[in-house]
């Protein structure tokens, strides 16, 4: 499978990947869902939503800066690396990603859409001012704008918010030109997130999908490997290297 799959990938003309909280397992960052998942005991629909905030900001905002620590701190896995490695060879185009840590950046990879956010943003629930933060916040208090004084909050997108638009367009108009994408780590439920891979198939392409459970994706995908995305995409990595120098 992980040959054909390679053989693909090196045939393919524009190969993209969507990736989810499963991509950065491996370097110890929990998912939402699925096996293992949970970010402490919290389900994402239970704090990352605007009523949530607007209740408790302290709860929602402690919960953010225990994650920001966390993936900070973190290093880039086997699977960040092969991404960056595949786009290096000029094989991959661009990454779309539904996660909010930099792990593919920091790993190498240029061309990265965030769809929801990043936790390395933080924006201004007043005056809208945005800016990049090393450290979490200390909370309590709550951080408060240099600029306005109205609370800040996380640069992530909540349900019920709008994905930055323009972030949207360039992910579905990157999957509209992509005839394989790479679908890793992924539960494939949030919207509309998890729709940009229909695109690929409905333009006649190939989705491989990369992934230790079954997902709503399984269904359409051509390819789909059953695994950790980090040894998965080491291996790909491999065959294609190996078919190439
Ligand atoms: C491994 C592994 C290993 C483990 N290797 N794999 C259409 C129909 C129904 C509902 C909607 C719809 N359109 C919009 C909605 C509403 C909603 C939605 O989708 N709801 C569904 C849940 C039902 N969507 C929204 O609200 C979005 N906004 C929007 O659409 O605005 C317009 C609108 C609003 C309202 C109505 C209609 C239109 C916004 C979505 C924002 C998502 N935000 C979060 C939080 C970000 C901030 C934060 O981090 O706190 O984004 S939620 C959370 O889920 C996070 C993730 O990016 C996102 C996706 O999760 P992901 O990445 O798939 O992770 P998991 O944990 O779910 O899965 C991990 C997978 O990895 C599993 O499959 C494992 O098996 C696998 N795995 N180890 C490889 N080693
Ligand atoms: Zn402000």
């Amino acid at each position: 499978m992980v040959k054909d799959v390679a053989e693909v990938i090196l045939n393919s003309t524009y190969l993209t990947a969507l990736t989810g909280a499963g991509v950065s397992a491996e370097s110890n960052i929990p998912t939402f869902r699925g096996k293992d998942g949970l970010w402490n005991k919290y389900r994402p629909e239970e704090l990352a939503n605007p009523q949530a905030f607007a209740k408790d900001p302290e709860k929602v905002w402690k919960w953010y800066a225990w994650r920001m620590e966390k993936v900070f701190n973190a290093k880039p896995n086997k699977a960040h690396i092969a991404f960056a490695e595949l786009e290096k060879l000029g094989i991959l185009k661009a990454i779309v990603t539904q996660n909010v840590d930099d792990l593919h950046e920091r790993a190498g990879s240029k061309n990265v859409l965030h769809l929801h956010g990043s936790l390395r943003v933080v924006r201004c629930t007043g005056c809208g001012f945005e800016f990049e933060v090393e450290e979490p916040p200390e909370i309590p208090p709550l951080p408060a704008c240099e600029r306005c004084g109205s609370i800040l909050r996380p640069g992530v997108v909540w349900f019920g918010e709008m994905l930055p638009p323009e972030v949207l367009d360039r992910a579905f108009m990157e999957m509209e030109r992509s005839d394989v994408v790479i679908v890793a780590g992924t539960s494939a439920v949030v919207q509309p997130a998890a729709s940009l891979p229909l695109v690929v198939k409905r333009n006649g392409g190939i989705i491989i999908e990369v992934n230790p459970s079954r997902t709503p994706l399984s269904e359409v995908a051509d390819f789909s490997i059953r695994g950790k995305a980090g040894e998965v995409m080491e291996e790909i990595l491999s065959e294609v290297r190996k078919a190439l120098f």
